[in-house]
């Protein structure tokens, strides 16, 4: 019953998939994705007594495709969320903690195992250890064949939790060099991370006058510490000749958790909860021709991920179970959702808040203005969302990937753990 459950929802949704223009229009390219610590879209072209906060990030917006509502749908997993949510298209899990550590016994789909299968090489890494959010056992199971975390890679200069940006993204250069092509690379940053007070001061090169010594403040040299070495990446993918061939997606992984109170220092007041709680992604690749350079305005999200990176590198949807939706070639009146996990929504107009944990006392708002409007046409829309969780969980909890991919049985009688 769970599996028809499941396989009619995908139905549906996978009924009205077509391929369009962009469809396999990145074909044979390798991927690269980084996921950057407490990135939020608010940083994008600000400028803080007339400097750019991150002046290498806006330069590849304005170089590929831009995405300025690309909403962070993590929970309690934070980065690993991140993580999952990009790399799975499910959505996080209702239990309290991460997925990576409650649902290990899973078996998943996932980008990486969907590229392996066209002849990718998949390689990840991150500059903590690998025993941090269970990584080195998920990573191997989501697909990924090679992963380099901090045991397996070089010592370097430290900033915060472990080795470098700036020394990490040196050492990825040099090993993406070395991979078999086409690849898949996930590389996951480390240093703007929170309580973003310990970039060493010789890199503190923002003048920021009173917002000195606050958290935002921190906050800002933190990213622009992380956005120069984001930028010396791109310049070393560029001398490589690896940008030219290579899908280049960047994203934040999560809020960076600053109060009201700091958002306000930089003129940043919130007339609702998740108004704010963008991560910018922005896509590259040669690939794109006339479309890079632009800023789409759809809304989006992390589960958006990987059905927009396989569309353009020409992997159909079918047979894979991936609740996220394609941003290329949108087709039109899809009346997209972007869900979260306590049930809240947006969708491109309009905003629904889930209120003390009940949708009943939710509110309704305009998505632009945050003024409450008419509910009509609420419900349907409050239902579909639910759903969307309902058949989320029902893959997650039952572990139903295998049943539904190979016809395989699944474990239906397992319980989530408490
Ligand atoms: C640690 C890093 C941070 O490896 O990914 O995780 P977070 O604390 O942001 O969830």
């Amino acid at each position: 019953e769970e599996i028809n459950d499941v396989k009619t929802w995908f139905a549906a949704e996978n009924g009205k998939w077509q391929p369009g223009p962009l469809f396999g229009k990145a074909k044979g390219q390798n991927l690269i994705v980084i996921q950057e610590e407490s990135l939020q879209a608010f940083v994008v072209n600000l400028k803080v007594n007339g400097q750019e906060v991150t002046p290498n990030l806006n330069k590849l917006v304005r170089e590929g495709v831009y995405y300025p509502n690309y909403y962070d749908q993590t929970y309690h997993g934070r980065t690993s969320d991140g993580e999952f949510t990009s790399l799975v298209s499910l959505y996080p899990s209702s239990v309290p903690g991460s997925i990576y550590f409650n649902f290990v016994e899973n078996e998943f789909d996932s980008l990486p195992k969907a590229l392996k299968r066209e002849g990718y090489t998949t390689f990840s890494a991150h500059a903590y250890a690998g025993s941090f959010w269970n990584r080195a056992v998920m990573h191997r199971k989501l697909g990924f064949e090679q992963s380099m975390f901090m045991e397996s890679l070089e010592d370097g200069e430290k900033v915060g939790w472990g080795l470098s940006d700036r020394d990490f993204f040196k050492q990825m250069n040099e090993k993406l060099k070395e991979l078999p092509q086409p690849f898949f690379a996930f590389l996951i940053s480390l240093s703007n991370h929170h309580p973003f007070n310990e970039v060493p001061a010789a890199y503190k090169t923002l003048q920021l006058g009173e917002l000195e010594g606050t958290m935002m403040g921190d906050y800002l040299h933190s990213v622009h510490y992380a956005d120069q070495a984001l930028g010396e990446f791109i310049e070393s993918l560029k001398k490589s000749g690896l940008y030219d061939s290579s899908v280049l997606a960047v994203y934040g992984d999560h809020d960076a958790g600053l109060p009201d109170a700091e958002l306000a220092r930089i003129g940043i007041r919130p007339q609702y909860d998740k108004q704010y709680d963008k991560v910018p992604l922005v896509i590259y690749s040669s690939a794109l021709g006339k479309k890079n350079g632009t800023v789409d305005e759809q809304v989006a999200g992390h589960l958006d991920l990987t059905p927009s990176l396989l569309y353009l590198l020409g992997v159909p949807q079918e047979g894979h179970y991936f609740m996220g939706q394609r941003l290329f070639d949108v087709p039109s009146g899809s009346n997209k959702q972007v869900v979260f996990r306590d049930g809240s929504y947006v969708t491109q107009n309009r905003v629904f808040l889930v209120q003390n944990g009940l949708w009943e006392e939710g509110q309704y708002l305009d998505r632009t203005s945050g003024k409450t409007v008419d509910g009509q046409g609420a419900q349907e829309a409050t239902l579909a969302a639910q759903n969307r969780l309902r058949i989320s969980d029902l893959i997650l909890e039952s572990n139903l990937i295998p049943a539904l991919q190979n016809g395989t049985a699944a474990v239906t009688d397992r319980n989530p753990p408490q």
